[in-house]
């Protein structure tokens, strides 16, 4: 598959899964209907921020923290449903304060929401072929509004995912990578949880109880990743399973859609919802700009 399938696969992916999950944010567990959303499919503060960090890449040709963090604040609408921690920091990052301050004004050793890895996408996609700036460039990207080590990680195993797709690896060999990414012992213990949850019967209870479904990036990601794992051929099926978690499903259909987008390419997408995306020309358009900066530095 071409690099440019997969680059508008999953930024498109992660915006639909988004706008297909938005409506159903915490909600309770169970099976969700797609049939009466809205003409117009609007995304939330995961895309808005996932589009910054995209179009900082872009802009500096790399990754500049201070034009990324600039670019938030900028982008920043408080309709799109951003976290409490994070909009404190966007606010105070706005009035001067410097990101390496401000995240850590709410919460003293960083937040451990999800905020971080819903946006990580694009880095793995840019750094999908240097693996040497790949972990490095999550974790400080991530640090700008998130720097607990937990959210950190949780963006780590979102980036290190989308690069192995990129690089055409197979589910389980992306789940072996996977297992040995983190040095977290929580995340070493929900990703051997995954594992073993991908050899039985699996209900959303069980994924809801041993893994998560809330806006904490170590009670998301997990149970994105085993969305991805068990479903990421059928894009639709991925973001339906995540939408039956409940909770945050804004967020962690965006992260599996993110990597079922991906995996499978904008050819197979679901046309009749990307029709409906908000944006889905800037967010094409966009990806094929990342691309270009990933082929012509
Ligand atoms: N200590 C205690 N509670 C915490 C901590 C901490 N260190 N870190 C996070 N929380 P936040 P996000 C709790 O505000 O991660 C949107 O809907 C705290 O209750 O940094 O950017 C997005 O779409 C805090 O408010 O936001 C995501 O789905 C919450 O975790 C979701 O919100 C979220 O952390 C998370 O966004
Ligand atoms: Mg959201």
């Amino acid at each position: 598959m071409d690099l440019k399938s997969r680059f508008t696969g999953c930024l498109i992916g992660l915006a639909l899964g988004d706008a297909l999950g938005a409506p159903f944010e915490g909600s309770p567990s169970g099976k969700k209907s797609l049939q009466y959303l809205p003409p117009v499919l609007h995304y939330s503060d995961d895309t808005e921020m996932s589009i910054g960090v995209t179009e900082s890449l872009i802009a500096e040709k790399g990754f500049n923290p201070d034009d990324m963090a600039e670019r938030f604040y900028k982008n920043f609408n408080i309709r799109r449903g951003y976290g409490a921690g994070t909009i404190s920091v966007l606010r105070l990052i706005k009035k001067g304060m410097h990101w390496s301050e401000a995240n850590k004004k709410v919460f003293p050793q960083g937040s451990f929401g999800n905020g971080a890895a819903m946006r990580a996408a694009p880095i793995g996609l840019f750094y999908f072929n240097d693996s040497k700036n790949l972990k490095e460039v999550t974790y400080t990207a991530s640090s700008i509004t998130h720097d607990h080590p937990l959210a950190k990680e949780g963006a780590l195993l979102i980036t290190t995912a989308v690069s192995e797709i990129l690089q055409g690896r197979t589910k389980e060999e992306i789940l072996e990578s996977l297992l040995h990414t983190s040095e977290i012992k929580e995340y070493q213990e929900k990703l051997k949880t995954v594992e073993s949850f991908l050899q039985k019967d699996i209900t959303a209870e069980d994924v809801i109880s041993a893994l998560g479904n809330s806006v904490l990036a170590l009670e998301s990601v997990p149970s994105a990743i085993y969305a991805f794992l068990k479903y990421g051929e059928d894009y639709l099926k991925t973001v339906e399973f995540c939408l039956s978690l409940g909770g945050d499903t804004d967020t962690i259909s965006a992260m599996a859609g993110a990597l079922s987008g991906a995996y499978v390419g904008i050819e197979n997408l679901p046309e009749e919802f990307i029709e409906r995306l908000e944006d889905k020309d800037k967010l094409q358009g966009l990806s094929l700009e990342l691309l270009e900066r990933v082929i012509n530095p």
